[in-house]
């Protein structure tokens, strides 16, 4: 993905969004991921594409289906300042985050990939470690950033959307 003239950003990121409980005020969760884009915006971040959204069956504990979708933004935030903003959006969505690893959630904004390439701090893995495996993630994030490379594997978000979604001949 290039980077747009300033060395400094802005910088592209594609974030993951995903909820699988209603909000009381902005309804199911696909309302809420309509919600939390405008809220995105209304924080600074460029806006350049937004995915269709998409129900998926819940990976991890909980119950629930998930509305998930993948956005492409511009920001001169860094990858810690982004997630701050991100995680400041999701507090004001009510997620309430109890400890359990993929509880349900109102709201989830995941950082996937980052213009400026792998990012590894105590707090923030960019590219985010599980994106490869989930077609939740991969399915809206191809119809936004098809030809963005993962730096970890070199291949396009439409290449590996393809190896995770292709058939496979059953094993006996
Ligand atoms: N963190 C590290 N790297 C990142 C990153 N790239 N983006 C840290 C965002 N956060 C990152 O995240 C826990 C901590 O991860 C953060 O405080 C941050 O410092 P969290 O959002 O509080 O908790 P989580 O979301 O439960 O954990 P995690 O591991 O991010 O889970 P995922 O990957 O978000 O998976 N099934 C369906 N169908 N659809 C879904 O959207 N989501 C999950 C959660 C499980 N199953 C799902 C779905
Ligand atoms: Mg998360």
């Amino acid at each position: 993905m290039p980077r747009i003239s300033d060395p400094a950003g802005p910088w592209r990121y594609l974030i993951a969004l995903g909820s699988n409980q209603r909000h009381p005020r902005h309804g199911p969760p696909p309302k809420v991921l309509r919600a939390a884009l405008a809220a995105m915006a209304a924080a600074g971040l460029a806006l350049e594409a937004a995915s269709p959204i998409i129900t998926s069956a819940p990976v991890g504990p909980s119950r629930r289906r998930y509305a998930n979708g993948a956005a492409r933004i511009a920001s001169p935030l860094d990858p810690p300042a982004l997630l701050a903003l991100l995680q400041r959006i999701e507090t004001a969505f009510g997620r309430v985050r109890r400890g359990q690893r993929w509880g349900a959630r109102t709201l989830d904004l995941d950082v996937i990939l980052w213009s400026g390439g792998p990012w590894c701090s105590k707090t923030l893995t960019v590219p985010h470690p599980c994106f490869r495996q989930r077609a939740f993630v991969l399915c809206p994030a191809a119809t936004v950033a098809p030809y963005w490379r993962d730096p970890g594997t070199a291949c396009t978000i439409r290449h590996l959307h393809a190896r995770l979604t292709r058939p496979r001949p059953i094993r006996r």
